[in-house]
């Protein structure tokens, strides 16, 4: 071929190559703006679909009976943000679901009904409405329902960061369920009295070795603070779920938190370079996200993308709203990425 009298922008394509001067404004942008829309998923309607599949479909057919909250600019593969997936899975007695084990970090927010567990490297840990319970990555689960009705929870997964970062593995037991080799709820009891530590125990991994942190707890926490606390202008009453070997996160990819707003709380606006999932546990308000207004109740879950300025209220002059979270923000961190902007020092 004459290269001469070729189109040198071409000649370069062709050897794979490509004019830096030409992307500058995509790759390097002024500031993140993420694919990820703000968007809400209603919890009543949800409902009757999750009911729906119960009859509709065994658990040896779906593995696992989920659906999938899916952020409208990320369908495929399907994300709820760009690092962060949610879904709701429903379980009925006498169902059980298969056990297997991958590494993404996942972790489950129950929501309604009683008699379900799961059982995680050994341990099988009951789940109460409110409680969390972790899966930290490449270790062992499965479920069962040895209750009476359904079982309704939030699962929360890193998957979407995982894939991105092609560190994905997948592994499913040999057997339906896995051994029992540990007392059931055992991390649970040693740990729940947080300022003393066991001493035998020493860490396993990156991250929190606590099978469920429960709602009793939580609750109580909330109850001891009272109104005794100002909280903070952007999140009220906060607590973040911790591993007690480090205070650190729950585990190394996600965070966790449970924040109380109190009746007419009114949040300052802020942004930050962290993916931010929200289940409302209890009352009804609003956030607002890039102008875009989020109306919720209970149950609902909405989706904050990185760097959006949002801001939260409580609707109710006179009951509490509950919110739970969970955050990209220990990647963020850890990577030196984390920056944080209150709304007011201007977009
Ligand atoms: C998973 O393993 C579970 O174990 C739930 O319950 C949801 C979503 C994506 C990938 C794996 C579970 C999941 C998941």
């Amino acid at each position: 071929m004459d290269q001469t009298s070729a189109d040198p922008y071409e000649i370069v394509r062709r050897a794979g190559a490509a004019p830096l001067w030409q992307y500058y404004g995509s790759l390097f942008a002024a500031q993140p703006s993420s694919r990820a829309v703000p968007f809400i998923w209603r919890y009543a309607e949800l409902r009757p679909s999750m009911l729906h599949f119960v009859d509709a479909l065994s658990l040896e057919e779906a593995e696992r009976r989920v659906l999938m909250l899916v952020n409208p600019e990320l369908r495929e593969p399907p994300a709820t943000l760009s690092t962060l997936y949610a879904g709701l899975q429903i379980i009925v007695p006498g169902e059980t679901a298969q056990a297997h084990r991958h590494t993404s970090g996942a972790f489950r927010l129950i929501i309604e009904g009683e008699g379900a567990c799961t059982t995680v490297d050994g341990e099988r840990v009951h789940m109460r409405p409110g409680d969390l319970l972790l899966t930290p990555s490449w270790h062992w689960h499965d479920h069962e329902d040895v209750g009476t009705g359904p079982m309704i929870w939030l699962d929360g997964l890193d998957y979407p960061l995982v894939n991105l970062l092609e560190a994905g593995f997948f592994e499913v037991f040999a057997e339906r369920m896995q051994p029992r080799t540990m007392p059931d709820d055992i991390s649970t009891r040693q740990y729940i009295h947080g300022q003393l530590r066991p001493t035998w125990e020493t860490p396993r991994g990156l991250s929190s070795p606590i099978g469920n942190y429960p709602w009793s707890e939580t609750e109580a926490a909330f109850a001891d603070i009272g109104d005794d606390a100002d909280g903070s202008a952007v999140d009220g009453v906060m607590l973040e779920y911790t591993n007690p070997w480090t205070g650190g996160p729950v585990m190394p990819t996600i965070g966790c938190r449970m924040q109380r707003l109190p009746p007419g709380f009114a949040g300052v606006a802020h942004r930050h370079t962290s993916n931010t999932i929200y289940h409302v546990v209890r009352g009804e308000g609003r956030s607002v996200v890039d102008d875009v207004v989020l109306e919720w109740n209970e149950h609902d879950v909405f989706a904050v993308p990185s760097w959006t300025v949002h801001e939260h209220h409580n609707g109710s002059g006179s009951e509490d709203a509950i919110v739970f979270s969970y955050t990209d923000e220990p990647v963020m961190r850890s990577l030196g990425l984390y920056r944080e902007q209150s709304a007011a020092a201007g977009r």
